[in-house]
């Protein structure tokens, strides 16, 4: 198992940009906040371009930089690594510090094919029997709203589950003259929408639900194929922009997903709205701090749907920030992210999103687009073999 020194844990975090930044701010603040067993030094910080991942590292508040990941992960004082990088390199990097003993936190979604996504998942477990510990970074779980949520189907307030609606809106891509980017290369990002945002409804769906998706029907498209390259052409874009599926549950709700980088006017709208045989809830990451709760035990009924503003310290999370009514934002449910890890690695405790809950969103990934290959025909999600 990875040492910690004393009560720290020396953190190593590679990729600097989107997920970096937000990464970063939680490293720095979660212990600050919550009361964890170990705290992190932000150690070191990899990048490919050794000035420009120097100026993060000043930046974000990381004494070292790197520019070559593995003397990050064999780093001494290095015990717990954060893969922040577009997904061709996680595989390679999750399995290279999970065999050197190192803790891992990977960004989602947790590789790029299904073969990747088992041999991370296969080393996290040996990795586990030496008390190493890997999680999945599916931040969205972490919403105070929505893990409350969880709580009301867990607690059968909404009783027996009929239908569920999930979508993730975006509209970043609307413009075809948008330019080409590393989202939008299948041998860098996997997919499209369907693995960046499609990915975080489907962790959502069944983290709230408790219920795996046992099988879909998908349609996927692009519909803008070639993009500009700055001062240099176009390029084919490899992945789906937008992509539909039906869905079962095991316990045979029916549910709809849609994940589309093309919904002008929707910058960052992940919605879940669930129908049970005794209530509904309804949630929209545009107003994350917010659920709304149909509550069919209601004593007075007013027909509609109540609100429920989720920043009471009794709501999971909010304990550890500001009274109630004081929102919270994105970059909080990172933070929560980190003190689950720091909890369960400081005391030895389960985790979750772990890799094989990340294997598991792959699965219906992967189930999505080998249906939309075939004329959208009924795919039953492959079993777990492990
Ligand atoms: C894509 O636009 C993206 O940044 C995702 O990669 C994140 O996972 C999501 O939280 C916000 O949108």
């Amino acid at each position: 198992m990875s040492r910690t020194a004393g009560d720290t844990i020396g953190v190593g975090m590679v990729g600097h940009a989107f997920m970096g930044a937000v990464h970063s701010h939680a490293w720095r603040n979660v212990h600050r906040f919550f009361d964890v067993p170990v705290r992190p030094r932000m150690v070191a910080l990899g990048g490919r371009d050794e000035v420009r991942t120097k100026e993060a590292a000043e930046k974000f508040g990381w004494e070292f930089a790197e520019t070559d990941w593995r003397e990050l992960i064999m780093r001494p004082d290095v015990q717990l690594v954060d893969i922040c990088t577009p997904g061709d390199t996680h595989a390679e990097i999750a399995i290279a510090a999970l065999e050197a003993g190192k803790h891992v936190l990977c960004e989602k979604p947790l590789a790029n094919t299904l073969a990747e996504a088992e041999r991370m998942t296969a080393a996290a477990g040996r990795a586990t029997r030496r008390g190493v510990r890997s999680m999945v970074a599916f931040n969205y779980r972490r919403v105070p709203a929505l893990s409350l949520a969880r709580e009301l189907v867990a607690d059968g307030r909404l009783g027996a589950l009929r239908n569920i609606r999930a979508a993730y809106l975006q509209d970043w891509l609307s413009d075809p003259a948008a330019p080409m980017s590393w989202r939008l290369r299948k041998e860098r990002a996997g997919s499209g929408a369907l693995g960046d945002i499609g990915a975080h409804i489907v962790d959502a769906t069944q983290f709230v639900t408790g219920e795996p998706i046992t099988g879909v029907s998908g349609l996927t498209n692009t519909f803008v194929r070639h993009r500009p390259v700055e001062g240099n052409g176009e390029e084919e874009v490899t992945v789906d922009d937008c992509a539909v599926f039906m869905a079962r549950t095991a316990s045979g709700a029916v549910a709809s997903f849609e994940a589309t980088r093309y919904a002008l006017g929707r910058k960052n709208a992940m919605r879940l709205e669930i129908n049970g045989s005794r209530g509904s809830i309804s949630f929209d990451f545009e107003s994350m701090n917010e659920l709304w709760f149909w509550d069919g035990d209601d004593p007075a009924p007013t027909g509609g749907f109540r609100r429920i503003l989720a920043t009471e310290q009794q709501h999971p999370y909010v304990g550890a920030w500001w009274p109630p009514g004081h929102l919270l934002g994105y970059e909080h449910t990172f933070t929560h992210e980190l003190a689950d890890l720091l909890t369960a690695v400081g005391n030895g405790t389960e985790l979750t999103p772990g890799f094989a809950d990340g294997l598991g969103v792959q699965r219906v990934l992967d189930a999505v687009e080998r249906s939309a290959r075939h004329e959208s025909r009924w795919t039953p999600i492959a079993e777990d073999k492990r």
